[in-house]
């Protein structure tokens, strides 16, 4: 049994603090039915709570932690830019830099805005197509999620999809009404959309990977087909690439799938594990956000040196491609050794893996997981209780089965390794 003494302290004490004794919902661990872990610190790819307990991490802190944790080089880059100051709310020569390699490392982002969450990136990115549109109603993807904002959450992702509130409440039923609902991967239910409501509809937002619903590849005729149906009807196709924004490549997923959205979305990696979000395009929509036009968007501690310099750091790691390689094999060997590992088990189950991010799906029968109706069929409670054993065995997956696991440029094989054999005790475990 884990020792979780300390961590079930701190829980009631943060009850009394915060809804649900948290900051954000899907750290709750409820879906996964166990209280949630306290994390005191963490190095490379482990991480150790509050009770002394050591996992292998999965989570890296929903995706930023692509070199893994308190990496040496960006720690002195934090600590360095620190002693001189941490935000002074005037340019300072840091933003200058990340924004110099994010542009030059996603050509389609001629212009980009920092601000501090990929929620802020997500609704200004909205507000900006409207504005140059002209139009009112936007397009998303049931399942995917692209942060709280009040035209995000009908029919979200990530948290909402975890905890069952398929729409949030507290947002405005006009608000609502202007988010039209399309199925992931399905083309034709969002031509049915643009037949009914094209001339009203601002933008489409996809994440070009789906993260929210557990991981979901794209068809390769679903992207390009939003590209030319968004560009034929005059809307704005945006890439939500908070996740997959340096964490497929050195730049953003539409590098690999050769599509250029109009505007693009990215948080996490872009940080370092520091606050930054940031939104980016053409600079005909890009020239229109104040002071030079008039859509307004800002933020106090937009683009402060503090998280630059953090961004900055991982980012010039990540420029040498052996990483992204290295991402691969990881992800390959864990993939195919879990594959293996499964079927001895003799268990149904669906494994869906892109570079380093991957979801474990645990279906009733045999079935590729391609949408959201096969991801609402897989077994939820089945995952927590796996989820609870593995955790038992020292490896810490993200507590909801519905959120994607992220390999880092820490993990050595020798921790793939222990991994898989992890996994193996946890179903031997489960099928006594
Ligand atoms: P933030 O506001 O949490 O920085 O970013 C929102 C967001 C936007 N777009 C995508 C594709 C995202 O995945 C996210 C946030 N991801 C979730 C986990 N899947 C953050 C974890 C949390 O909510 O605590």
């Amino acid at each position: 049994m884990l020792k979780m003494d300390k961590s079930q302290e701190l829980f009631a004490v943060a009850c009394g603090l915060m809804p649900g004794g948290v900051n954000s919902p899907v750290r709750a661990f409820k879906s996964v039915g166990m209280e949630p872990l306290f994390i005191e610190k963490a190095a490379g790819c482990r991480v150790y709570d509050v009770d002394q307990n050591e996992y292998i991490d999965y989570v890296g802190s929903w995706g930023p932690l692509i070199l893994g944790h308190s990496h040496p080089q960006v720690v002195e880059a934090i600590i360095k830019t620190a002693e001189k100051g941490t935000s002074f709310g005037a340019l300072c020569p840091e933003e200058i830099e990340l924004a110099a390699l994010i542009t030059a490392a996603i050509p389609s982002m001629e212009k980009i805005r920092m601000v501090n969450s990929g929620t802020e990136a997500a609704m200004s990115a909205i507000r900006l197509a409207r504005a140059y549109t002209g139009r009112d109603k936007i397009v998303k993807f049931a399942g995917c999620y692209h942060g709280h904002g009040d035209s995000f959450l009908v029919q979200a992702g990530s948290g909402m999809l975890t905890f069952g509130i398929p729409s949030s409440s507290g947002v405005p039923s006009g608000i609502a009404e202007d988010t039209l609902v399309a199925d992931y991967n399905d083309l034709l239910s969002v031509e049915r959309i643009f037949a009914e409501e094209g001339p009203d509809i601002a933008a489409v937002i996809v994440e070009p990977v789906a993260g929210n619903m557990g991981l979901v590849l794209p068809r390769r005729e679903f992207l390009a087909g939003l590209r030319k149906l968004t560009a034929d009807h005059g809307a704005v196709l945006i890439f939500d690439e908070v996740i997959t924004g340096f964490r497929t490549c050195y730049g953003g997923f539409q590098n690999f799938v050769d599509i250029s959205p109009d505007l693009t979305t990215l948080g996490k990696i872009i940080g370092g594990g520091l606050p930054v979000g940031a939104y980016g395009g053409k600079k005909e929509l890009m020239d229109m956000v104040a002071p030079l036009g008039t859509v307004y968007q800002a933020g106090t501690l937009s683009g402060n040196p503090l998280a630059m310099a953090a961004g900055a750091a991982t980012l010039k790691i990540l420029q040498n491609n052996d990483w992204y390689e290295r991402l691969e094999v990881a992800g390959y060997i864990l993939g195919a050794r879990l594959k293996k590992v499964f079927e001895d088990a003799d268990r149904y189950y669906t494994i869906n893996r892109f570079g380093s991010m991957f979801t474990i799906f645990f279906n009733e029968q045999d079935e590729t997981i391609e949408d959201y109706e096969a991801v609402r069929r897989s077994n939820d409670e089945e995952y927590g209780r796996f989820y609870r054993q593995l955790l038992e065995e020292g490896v810490y997956l993200p507590p909801s089965q519905f959120e994607v696991g992220f390999i880092s440029c820490a993990h050595e094989l020798e921790d793939i390794d222990r991994t898989v054999n992890a996994f193996a005790r946890t179903l031997e475990k489960l099928n006594q």
